[in-house]
């Protein structure tokens, strides 16, 4: 009980640090890593399910039909490795890869890594149950960190997943320096697995961000009622609206919170004011063209070795090596 308390003033020091820093900042913005607490894992499953939410289905597809090629190209010389997943969340997806490479005999251990306590507790609950032989550690916390921690635990290879175009929430810089500290973690011959959602028809990625029953919606207001929860902040929910914009020429997909009127919102001790029509920018979700991505693996130091796309062309699992 005593530890769990101490976790959690820690976790929410740095999400009130951020969330202050943030909200001080021209113009305002949030950090979308915030948004996955219970509530907000449980609407992030509901976007997952949504009928305009391609990239689900889009990369489920590719790991049911292609799982097999990809586990050909992650184990050339049957060496045994780790497996690590950054953002593992539920594994749905994961799981046909995984599965493949348990049907192969491939000696390798599962860390699945996520930044949400939640999701880790799911996973290690619900896993053995649906992979019996499957051997694996889950890891709760800063992606970095986790990765430092496994590379302690082995020096085998590294096959390292970062799928569900999570890459998508930093902007094509910061994926940049991302993938740059990510290689100086890794080995020669070791592997990333990386998604990418595609540019594609402008329309249908909007809708994505943008749904009619108002999924996406609610999922950028829960970040303002966690900070009600858990900052003691008093935001006025009903006073923002979710506003989500593509720009086909960057790729850049954002959305944002637009204030309402004037207002003051305090968070504990501190007053942010917000004029009316203000913007609190929330989320990118950035999307790459297939050359985008070849430039994006060079320019931080990896190889291209396979790319496996969907049949419609919506999404990427680009294969890189160290
Ligand atoms: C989990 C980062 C891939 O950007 O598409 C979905 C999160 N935000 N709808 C994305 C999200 C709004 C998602 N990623």
């Amino acid at each position: 009980m005593m530890l769990t308390t101490e976790k959690t003033t820690v976790n929410n020091t740095q999400f009130l640090k951020e969330t202050l820093a943030g909200l001080n900042a021209e113009p305002k913005r949030m950090f979308s890593k915030y948004f996955y607490d219970e509530t907000g894992d449980h609407i992030f499953q509901q976007i997952m399910d949504m009928e305009e939410y391609y990239l689900t289905n889009a990369e489920m597809e590719i790991m049911q039909y292609q799982a097999n090629s990809i586990a050909n190209v992650i184990s050339v010389d049957n060496e045994a490795f780790d497996l690590i997943e950054l953002g593992a969340g539920d594994a749905t997806k994961s799981i046909h890869l995984l599965k493949t490479l348990l049907d192969k005999n491939l000696n390798f251990k599962y860390y699945p890594i996520d930044f949400s306590e939640h999701v880790i507790n799911d996973l290690d609950a619900n896993l053995p149950e649906k992979l019996p032989e499957l051997t694996f550690e889950g890891l709760n916390g800063d992606y970095f960190d986790m990765l430092k921690k496994a590379a302690e635990i082995s020096d085998r290879k590294k096959v390292v997943l970062f799928m569900g175009a999570n890459i998508g929430n930093m902007n094509v810089s910061e994926a940049r320096e991302f993938c740059l500290s990510l290689k100086q973690l890794l080995s020669p011959d070791d592997i990333l697995i990386i998604g990418f959602d595609l540019k594609k028809n402008p329309q249908q990625i909007l809708a994505a961000y943008n749904d009619k029953a108002g999924i996406t919606r609610s999922f950028n207001l829960n970040l303002l009622s966690r900070i009600n929860r858990e900052l003691d902040g008093n935001f006025d929910v009903s006073a923002f609206e979710h506003y989500a914009n593509y720009d086909p020429e960057t790729g850049s997909c954002k959305s944002y919170l637009i204030s309402l009127k004037n207002q003051i919102v305090n968070i504990g001790s501190n007053a942010i004011h917000f004029s009316e029509n203000e913007f609190i920018m929330m989320e990118i979700s950035q999307k790459y063209s297939l050359n985008e991505i070849d430039e994006l693996a060079q320019s931080s130091g990896f190889q291209l070795i396979n790319s496996f796309t969907d049949q419609q062309n919506y999404f990427v699992d680009a294969v890189w090596k160290v």
